[in-house]
């Protein structure tokens, strides 16, 4: 059965309960529910895991290595500086998408750099929460694809 591994990196635990302006009123939890129901349509064994904590992200890929099929990630703040969760995305060789609830290209300069992008398959940026469903469909036909 194909496996999916969902992390989501710092402060995304507060999802739904501050800043709703920037980042919607649903929460991590809701997010995560429908996308399990999307895993179970489409007959996928999905896992989720969220950390604010760069080792533990990193502990948690390497940990799939081997076992998952993709891994969906919004790395958070990671997202534009952390050399050590792309070398852990490359390294294990599992395809990922990224994704973003905001449009990061449209923010601060900051932002505007994704260190994780060129080792993904691809970047979603600034759908929402819909961008977690997005960028599922997109890990699923990549995996099928071959
Ligand atoms: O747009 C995204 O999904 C981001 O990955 C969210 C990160 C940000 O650092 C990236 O540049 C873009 C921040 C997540 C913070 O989430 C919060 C949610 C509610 C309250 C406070 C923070």
């Amino acid at each position: 059965m194909t496996t999916v591994l969902v992390l989501n990196g710092p402060n995304l635990n507060m999802l739904g309960v501050r800043e709703p302006g920037v980042y919607g009123t649903m929460t991590l939890a809701e997010i995560e529910a429908r996308l399990a129901s999307l895993a179970s349509e489409a007959d996928v064994s999905i896992d989720f895991f969220q950390s604010n904590h760069e080792g533990a992200l990193i502990d948690r890929i390497q940990a799939a290595y081997g076992q998952a099929d993709g891994i969906l990630i919004n790395p958070g703040a990671y997202t534009h500086y952390s050399y050590a969760l792309r070398d852990a995305i490359a390294g294990c060789g599992i395809p990922t998408v990224e994704v973003h609830m905001s449009n990061i290209h449209k923010r601060e300069a900051f932002r505007h750099q994704s260190v994780i992008a060129p080792v993904a398959v691809g970047q979603i940026a600034g759908f929402g929460d819909k961008s977690y469903d997005l960028g599922f469909s997109a890990l699923l036909d990549h995996i099928r694809r071959g």
